[in-house]
């Protein structure tokens, strides 16, 4: 077993001082350095309100020169620093733990360019997602990622978590889509890799390793990203399976009836679905008279309506033929699909609402990936909790969420490291999207071998010799293993 070390403020770095803020506001102006007691305390919270730090000071540079400038200055000093986009990460990896200096990048919004020819599209990292997307539907184009909180997010925060999202299945991941960055490191050089180019094979591809690196790397001031093209005719289906196998069957049916045309493949169980429409009575129910254990979200996006509304009627024929499927909706029209998308992206601010979350992000082999989430409804079973289990059936990611009314040692304790043993026995992933953060950065041994670990620390060393960006993350200074093998 493995228990739980409290991480200590490490001595290496400096305290704020006076002089510090002086030097910042000379590079910023002083509406950019911000001190006051509620922006603060917002800016020291993660979205759970799960993790709170100290931080005395909020950076908001507007450009690559000022923040080059900005980190030079934390370097000499050895000031930690938090970079902070949306603050909307789940691994509570945005927030400082101690005083760490919080550079939020949301003033670095300007888009450079769009290609409307391949599609490449160039922008400051603090690019709000929802907002990248309104300006490419002007010229048909969509970002190749979507996820619940589009409107808060940026995509500098999205490319440091390598966040996948509800259409991971048809896009791939931004280590696929993202074609350069613009990367300030620790010491303020700036490493100018935006190119707009799809191919480029002179050597390492280096963008990759801040890809993911959740700010522990450099901080990411610009992203040049590939887009598709706008679907002409999209399809939601919201389908009841009476179980888990069922659910594999359906996934398989509709990569082969759907093939080119499918979009997205989610599921939620019915305690999500209970849970979601009991905190948040404004998100409608799409199947108001069936009653099962899963729900499927299966969505079409294509260029020809017809073509597409013909496989999804053949798809839905063979899958109510089998008895693969209970019962279900399509919704073709944009307000009804939104309807049923609401009702998945929701689910864990519905969590939020209920109290206090213990939240777990797994990749496992698809036909196990329920089995975590029975195994543990049963080993707490003596709680007062509940538990929940959603996520991207087509990429094989569970989210398992236990909600409970307060934080409770107890529950905490039965959980972990049980959970991420389960994983490590079965070679997942201890964490599939959200990143490691500070909440999981200690069990990463549980997910990656010793000698990645130690190498993953010599380029922590090389780009960052003084641990200045996002100390205590993703990195813990002791590894520790899983306790079954
Ligand atoms: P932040 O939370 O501010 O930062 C995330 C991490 O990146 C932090 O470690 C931060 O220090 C670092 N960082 C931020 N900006 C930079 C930068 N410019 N340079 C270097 N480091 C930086 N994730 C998924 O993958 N799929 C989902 O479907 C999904 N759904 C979500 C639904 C909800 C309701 C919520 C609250 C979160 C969800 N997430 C999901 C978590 C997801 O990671 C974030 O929503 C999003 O990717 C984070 O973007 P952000 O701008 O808020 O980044
Ligand atoms: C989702 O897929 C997000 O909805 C959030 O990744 C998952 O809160 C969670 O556990
Ligand atoms: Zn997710």
């Amino acid at each position: 077993g493995f228990a739980c070390q409290a991480v200590q403020r490490d001595s290496r770095y400096a305290a704020l001082q006076r002089l510090d803020v002086d030097v910042f506001t000379a590079i910023l102006g002083s509406q950019n350095v911000v001190q006051d007691t509620e922006t603060l305390q917002s800016s020291n919270r993660d979205w759970m309100g799960k993790y709170v730090g100290q931080s005395q000071v909020i950076l908001r540079p507007s450009s690559t020169q000022e923040l080059s400038k900005v980190m030079a200055h934390c370097n000499d000093r050895k000031l930690a620093v938090v970079p902070q986009a949306g603050n909307t990460g789940l691994a509570g990896g945005s927030v400082p733990i101690f005083d760490e200096v919080i550079l939020q990048t949301a003033q670095m919004n300007r888009i450079h360019s769009f290609d409307e020819v391949s599609g490449a599209l160039q922008c400051q990292a603090g690019c709000i997602l929802g907002e990248l997307n309104e300006h490419l539907a002007a010229a048909g184009y969509v970002m190749p990622l979507d996820l619940g909180p589009k409107d808060k997010c940026q995509i500098g925060g999205n490319v440091s978590t390598n966040a996948g999202g509800l259409k991971l299945i048809r896009y791939g991941s931004l280590h696929g889509s993202v074609l350069g960055l613009e990367v300030v490191l620790a010491n303020g050089t700036i490493i100018d890799t935006m190119t707009p180019l799809r191919k480029d094979n002179t050597g390492y591809d280096v963008k990759q390793l801040f890809i993911g690196a959740e700010g522990t790397l450099g901080i990411i001031s610009g992203v040049s990203i590939l887009c598709p093209p706008k679907p002409a005719a999209v399809n939601l289906m919201f389908l009841a399976v009476q179980d888990w196998s069922a659910a594999l069957q359906t996934f398989v049916r509709a990569k082969r009836k759907l093939a080119e045309v499918l979009s997205a493949f989610e599921f939620l169980d019915s305690s999500a679905l209970d849970l979601t429409l009991h905190q948040l009575p404004h998100i409608v129910n799409p199947l108001p008279d069936h009653q099962a254990p899963f729900y499927l979200l299966v969505e079409t996006s294509g260029s020809n309506g017809d073509h597409d509304q013909s496989k999804l009627k053949d798809f839905l024929k063979e899958a109510k033929h089998d008895k693969l499927i209970q019962g279900g909706t399509v919704a073709s029209d944009s307000a009804h699909i939104g309807e049923i998308w609401q009702l998945r992206e929701n689910i864990s601010v519905a969590l939020n609402k209920a109290g206090k979350t213990y939240k777990y992000d797994m990749s496992l082999p698809v036909a196990e990936m329920y089995g975590l989430v029975e195994d543990v409804r049963q080993r707490l079973q003596k709680y007062p909790v509940r538990v929940v289990g959603y996520g991207h059936l087509g990429d094989s990611n569970v989210h398992l969420n236990v909600s409970t009314e307060e934080w409770d040692d107890d529950v905490l304790h039965d959980l972990e490291p049980y959970v991420y043993d389960w994983v490590a026995d079965r070679k997942g992933s201890i964490s599939a999207e959200h990143g490691l953060g500070q909440m999981k950065s200690q069990y990463i041994g549980y997910t990656k071998q010793p000698d990645t670990v130690d190498m993953m620390r010599d380029l922590k060393q090389l780009l960052d010799p003084n641990g200045i960006l996002n100390p205590y993350k993703v990195l813990p200074e002791h590894v520790s293993f899983p306790s079954a093998v």
